[in-house]
């Protein structure tokens, strides 16, 4: 039997699988929890991140915003499912204090390690790369210096130190739409001084829907089997790229090491509001949580660029089936 390790979380968001599905992963039936214009300065809110807290739910969104750039807002909600997304930026300040605000920003992840919550998004150093900062109190939001150079994306934070170090993943890329794509792990004593780059597992696979980049999801999750990390896998068709969600297993001690990685995609654009909107068929994975003794996941994802929605699994479910599917090169 497969089990989280990590926190109960009796107020998650969730809902049984629909019967009749035999699939690993399934959509909320009220899919999107957010849709266009939900604030009066953001088109769009997707490849957002949300945390429990107190009882309750944080999280720091992507807004696309009226001018078409996208930067990060920060939100609350009681259920994890309605949202209050703050109409104004994250107000960024440098560790003196002095306002460091981002040129642009998206696809935040949102990870708590020890008291203190950790943002990392795609940033501008010149061209797209990872951005980092911090918050102890979600009022004061402090940058940390950028962990990697440019060109990189889908920078995800492991939720705890791993033999000491803090451990990053990210993807190397280019400066627009990046045809290519591994996913590779570094990391850090301090959260400053990044190091020791391995790769962790390359795009392609017997299937096509992973054939042309790939880049980490959420925040990898603890459980008996390894990590579980979710991440999307990018197929290139002659109707443009198609976003699917995938779902790999890293050993937990050493995860530039994969034990299992899933041939099959776990869920593809196919509702309207995956394959239809401001860019469409992309499921984009940006956050999960969990309940560790129900073994329950929900993973928040973007939907078509344009809609945030939240799909559902089970730990020891989804584990067997990453295994029964899995595929080695
Ligand atoms: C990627 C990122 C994501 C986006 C995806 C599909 O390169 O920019 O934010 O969801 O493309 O457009």
């Amino acid at each position: 039997m497969s089990t989280i390790i990590g926190s109960n979380l009796p107020n998650l968001p969730w809902e049984d699988k629909p019967t009749g599905s035999i699939e690993p992963m399934w959509r909320f039936s009220k899919n999107p929890v957010i849709g266009w214009d939900p604030t009066p300065s953001v088109a769009r809110v997707y490849n957002s991140a949300v945390l429990p807290h107190e009882g309750a739910f944080i999280g720091v969104f992507r807004a696309d915003h009226k001018n078409g750039r996208a930067n990060i807002h920060f939100g609350r909600s009681k259920d994890g499912i309605n949202f209050d997304i703050d109409d104004h930026v994250i107000p960024w300040v440098d560790e003196s204090g002095a306002p460091k605000p981002v040129s642009f920003a998206y696809d935040p992840r949102f990870v708590k390690i020890d008291d203190t919550f950790y943002v990392i998004w795609c940033d501008d150093l010149n061209g797209h790369s990872i951005g980092m900062g911090y918050t102890k109190d979600l009022k004061t939001w402090v940058r940390l210096p950028n962990p990697l150079m440019p060109y990189n994306r889908n920078g995800v934070l492991f939720p705890r130190k791993i033999n000491g170090k803090y451990k990053l993943l990210s993807r190397p890329s280019d400066t627009a739409h990046t045809p290519f794509g591994d996913i590779f792990v570094s990391e850090s004593p301090d959260l400053i001084h990044w190091g020791n780059h391995k790769l962790v597992m390359r795009k392609g696979g017997q299937g096509w829907w992973q054939g042309t980049k790939i880049g980490a999801g959420p925040v990898p999750i603890e459980t008996t089997e390894g990590w579980l990390l979710f991440y999307h896998g990018v197929s290139n068709t002659c109707n443009g790229y198609v976003y699917s969600i995938g779902a790999v297993l890293l050993d937990i001690d050493e995860p530039s090491k994969v034990l299992y990685r899933c041939g099959n995609y776990l869920l593809t654009p196919q509702k309207d509001y995956e394959v239809s909107g401001f860019v469409p068929n992309v499921a984009f994975p940006c956050q999960n949580i969990y309940d560790a003794e129900s073994g329950r996941i929900a993973i928040y994802y973007g939907a078509a660029d344009t809609y945030t929605a939240i799909s559902f699994c089970q730990v020891d479910e989804v584990i067997d089936y990453i295994k029964k599917h899995n595929e080695v090169f």
